[in-house]
């Protein structure tokens, strides 16, 4: 039986402590790097020879240190894509950096690349591609059981600390498969047998989120193209139909409200139209304006930002990802550093005994304002103190009790009445708007729609500075 002080009830699907972990982070980067650097190519048929493997240049330190420049808390490598071509020295097969010219045949990509991730504090995470077009065994399921597992279990028992394994679901048929080049198709829904897979992940790697199209712990957004939907639930209902490779692409856009399992959307994008580094695309890489579009269409509506940023034929990033994340980093950086919120006097229309709604401006995710279990549609006004100028705002639901609000509303003061700007379903971890630059000194927050007495942990308003221009035509640009 709850009392008055009590906090309230979860309501539905909650995080576990890996996936509020996750939530936290935000941004983070996907590196693909692998033998289609140097040819070329999206996607390798398997019979590339490892000898053109010659990042001559390599810089763990130059690579992570452009991920840091833009912010992001993380690094997800493909260690293995389709190709098979594995860029450590795996006991599994002889198709590996082992074979390459890259350190003398002693280098070992991924354990380069998870030390200076640790040396800068930030995460790392292992991309291990299902779909082998290299090796022989693929298509039975000793390939499953000797090959895959192996390899994850060693890219999870040699290098540290892993917060997440990313699984995709491509797997096109032919390739090399030690040298019968045919084409071999799986099935979909038994092949992998995922469960045990991902239950290896669970013992080897406790804190590691399992990345798939339906998790465990983080969702396919259903596109590559670099946004969420809006709404973008945190929950979503798996199916017995649904599975990896299969899933309706427009239920993992959006989640599903009410859904049975929290499994929050990650969206994966590429700073480039493709994956891998082509020369020819380095006019295309996407400036800092586009980058803050993606980040408020993915973080501001909840959902992670997997930005993948693919190191050139030398190993390093070219000058041009990074000077564009460089500037995006210096414009998050300028744009969410002062919360004009922060002093503001607020007032709640209903506050639950124990609780107040000044933790809704300290600055931290753990502690929240919440109403009484009756109360679904709450008020809350902000007096500023004096007129504030700002452009971006922020909310924030404490996850930790569920996605507990179906719709919410802010208003601002304006010439003597109140005016609505923003107004959005889901909430949840972070949601982000964009509005025109408005000044008041009177903002209200309304939950229009609840399904359980809200929780809210965070309020801000931030005024997003003009973007210094950019252009990918800069030829010389100073690498960090
Ligand atoms: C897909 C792959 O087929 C692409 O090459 C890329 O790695 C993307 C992130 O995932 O499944």
């Amino acid at each position: 039986m709850s009392t008055h002080n009590d906090l309230p009830a979860p309501y539905g699907p909650t995080p576990s402590p890996r996936q509020l972990k996750w939530h936290t982070l935000e941004t983070y980067a996907f590196l693909h790097f692998t033998t289609n650097t140097f040819t070329d190519k999206e996607w390798g048929y398997g019979d590339e020879s490892p000898s053109i493997f010659n990042p001559t240049q390599f810089s763990a330190k130059q690579i992570i240190s452009s991920l840091k420049a833009a912010g992001l808390k993380a690094a997800i490598l493909t260690c293995k894509h389709h190709d098979g071509f594995c860029l450590w020295p795996t006991k599994t097969t002889k198709h590996n950096i082992s074979a390459s010219p890259y350190r003398n045949g002693k280098g070992d990509i991924v354990g380069e690349l998870a030390r200076e991730c640790q040396k800068q504090g930030l995460k790392f995470g292992v991309y291990l591609s299902p779909w082998d077009r290299n090796n022989a065994l693929y298509g039975s399921s000793d390939y499953v059981t000797k090959i895959y597992r192996e390899q994850l279990r060693e890219l999870l028992t040699w290098y540290g600390p892993i917060f997440e394994t990313w699984h995709d679901g491509a797997n096109g048929g032919d390739g090399y498969y030690g040298g019968k080049r045919e084409s071999r198709q799986i099935d979909r829904t038994t092949y992998y047998d995922w469960p045990t897979t991902w239950q290896l992940i669970r013992e080897l790697q406790p804190d590691a989120c399992v990345w798939s199209d339906i998790g465990w712990d983080a969702r396919w957004v259903g596109t590559e193209r670099g946004f969420a939907g809006d709404p973008c639930w945190h929950t979503i209902t798996i199916g017995p139909k649904d599975g990896v490779g299969q899933m309706d692409e427009k239920k993992l856009l959006s989640g599903e409200r009410n859904g049975k399992s929290w499994i929050p959307a990650e969206v994966d994008f590429s700073i480039r139209p493709g994956w891998f580094w082509h020369e020819a695309q380095n006019k295309l890489v996407k400036s800092p304006a586009q980058l803050m579009t993606h980040y408020l269409e993915s973080v501001g509506r909840g959902a992670s930002m997997l930005l993948n940023i693919p190191p050139d034929r030398r190993g390093l990033v070219h000058e041009l990802d990074a000077s564009s994340l460089k500037i995006f980093g210096e414009h998050l950086k300028k744009t969410f550093t002062k919360n004009l919120a922060i002093g503001a006097k607020v007032t709640a229309s209903n506050t639950r005994h124990g609780s107040d709604p000044k933790h809704l401006l300290d600055g931290s995710r753990e502690t929240a304002w919440y109403t009484d279990d009756p109360v679904l549609t709450p008020e809350l006004t902000l007096e500023l103190g004096r007129p504030k100028t700002f452009n971006i705002i922020r909310l924030r639901e404490a996850i930790a009790l569920g996605q507990r609000i179906d719709e919410a509303a802010i208003d601002i003061w304006q010439d003597d009445s109140w005016v609505e700007v923003a107004k959005a379903q889901s909430i949840g971890s972070c949601r982000l708007w964009r509005i025109p630059t408005t000044t008041t000194d009177k903002v209200r927050i309304r939950v229009t729609k609840a399904a359980a007495c809200p929780a809210l942990s965070d309020f801000g308003l931030f005024i997003e500075p003009p973007m210094p221009a950019w252009s990918a035509k800069i030829s010389s640009v100073a690498l960090p």
